[in-house]
């Protein structure tokens, strides 16, 4: 075997199929809290321009290791027969019901397979894993035992010493938070059990981080679109030749609404994609704040510039000039340039959050009338848009495949990059331009989406 592969064993309900979600990015593997969820070994290769840099095998828990390992006891034989006693037990019992867990498990190891062998550090160690690792042992293949922290109690200690004894490397990887960071050293330590395996994985974690990169060109991309489309939108809507009535106007602002709404969730679903989410629950009732309504004030307040943030501060100019007014768009600053005066004509423009865009009444070429609403003339709204997005971005990203809870946010938003005067005054630029415009023009779009890079990349090394 030349490509590196590793099974994932050990005793049932202990994370097996959570780490090799998180590790694989794939939201298809079965979780779940009843132990024996995983009842047939499954691969999970990772491929990189069509070809598998390693393999990771899901794998069922233990059953009756205390058994099997009897089994094997009884057979003579000095320690180098061992392998070979563990091959005979697989072959004698393939068609044994009570071994089936064991066969599976055991197959890939006999096939070459590293073994990476993961408990539960949250629980007290116990004499009935010793089988298992005594078992594990006798394959004499290379290992590395994972202490996964699934509750809240600590027994890493005991655990430490317990694994020590059988494995040559121990970590504590959490299955459900792993960052990036941890999930591309554990690769790193897979490289470490066996030398020909390295490149490979040192390969597979350049490819991550690659594809890490990636994503967030193609999630900055997205969400640039999406808020540009969302500043420039206009809703039509053709209007008996008697005036329009104020229902009338009410229903086309209503409508218009709804477009923006919708128009931000389709940017949310597709920046999920990018992620390799594609069946991601938000939960409405908990995420108050993200899926607040776009429109709710409170949203407003927490995304945008305030209207009290500036006045606070000693008056437009004050701000602008000082650069101190703190903008609450997810813990970024996104403070507005200088000329913010002359941009919002007024604080006039900082009324409710939902007087947002005109109303005209305009003439039909071809006779008639139509009401009009839109472009977005309040200039907070694309820092709302840009905050929700962020954030939302932020938490996707955070996020492993092996968490099956609805997305679901943090009271506080985490602190991200205070974005710099320069970077702000280059996104009103932005904004003020797209405003103007008719159609979008792909150079504005380039430049709003290096910027959104730009902050996803400046949260990064923002202190939390
Ligand atoms: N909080 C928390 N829960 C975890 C973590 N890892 C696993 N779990 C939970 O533990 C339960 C078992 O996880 P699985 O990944 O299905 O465990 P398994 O070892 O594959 O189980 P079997 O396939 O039944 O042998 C699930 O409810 C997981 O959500 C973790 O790191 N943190
Ligand atoms: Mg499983």
């Amino acid at each position: 075997m030349t490509r590196p592969v590793f099974a994932v064993v050990g005793h049932p309900n202990k994370g097996k199929s959570s780490i090799v979600a998180t590790l694989a990015g794939d939201e298809s593997v079965a979780i779940s809290a009843l132990p024996g969820t995983t009842a047939a070994a499954r691969e999970y290769p990772m491929v990189v321009d069509g070809e598998t840099l390693y393999v990771l095998i899901d794998t069922p828990g233990f059953q009756r290791a205390r058994e099997a390992l009897e089994w094997m006891q009884a057979q003579s034989g000095s320690s180098v027969d061992r392998p070979d006693i563990v091959r005979r037990f697989v072959e004698q019992h393939r068609q044994d019901e009570r071994f089936a867990a064991e066969c599976r498990l055991l197959a890939p190891l006999l096939e070459g397979a590293g073994i990476l062998y993961v408990v539960d550090g949250s629980r007290p160690f116990g004499d009935e894993y010793e089988a298992e690792m005594e078992i594990l042992r006798w394959t004499g293949q290379p290992s590395l035992a994972l202490i996964n922290m699934i509750g809240s109690g600590d027994y890493r200690g005991e655990w430490q010493k317990a694994l020590g004894q059988f494995f040559r490397i121990v970590r504590v990887f959490n299955a459900m938070n792993a960052d990036f960071d941890k999930r591309v050293q554990l690769l790193l330590a897979f490289g470490q059990l066996r030398e020909d395996w390295r490149p490979a994985l040192e390969r597979a974690v350049q490819a991550l981080q690659a594809e890490q990169a990636l994503r967030r060109s193609l999630a900055a991309r997205l969400i640039a679109e999406c808020l540009a489309a969302m500043i420039v939108h206009r809703r039509r809507q053709a209007v008996p030749d008697t005036a329009p009535g104020e229902p009338l106007r009410e229903q086309l602002r209503a409508a218009y609404r709804r477009d923006l709404v919708s128009m931000e969730n389709d940017c949310r679903r597709q920046v999920e994609q990018v992620y390799h989410y594609r069946h991601l629950q938000r939960q409405e009732a908990l995420v108050e704040v993200l899926d607040a309504d776009l429109f709710a004030a409170q949203t407003w307040r927490l995304f945008g510039l305030t209207r009290q943030q500036l006045v606070a501060t000693g008056g437009l100019g004050g701000a602008a000039a000082g650069g101190v007014v703190d903008v609450a768009v997810g813990g970024h600053s996104l403070l507005l340039g200088t000329g913010i005066g002359a941009l919002i004509g007024g604080i006039s423009a900082w009324a409710t959050a939902d007087r947002v865009a005109d109303i005209k009444l305009l003439g039909r070429p071809l006779g008639g009338q139509e009401l009009s609403v839109g472009p977005m003339r309040n200039i907070n709204f694309p820092y709302v848009v840009l905050g929700r997005a962020l954030w939302h971005q932020r938490m996707v990203e955070d996020r492993t495949h092996a968490s099956r809870a609805p997305l679901e946010i943090a009271a506080v938003p985490g602190a991200l990059q205070v974005a710099g005067l320069q970077q702000r005054k280059s996104l009103e630029k932005i904004f003020a331009a797209l405003r103007k415009q008719a159609a979008l023009e792909p150079a504005l779009l380039d430049r709003l989406s290096a910027s959104i890079e730009g902050l996803m990349q400046a949260g990064d090394t923002a202190p939390p």
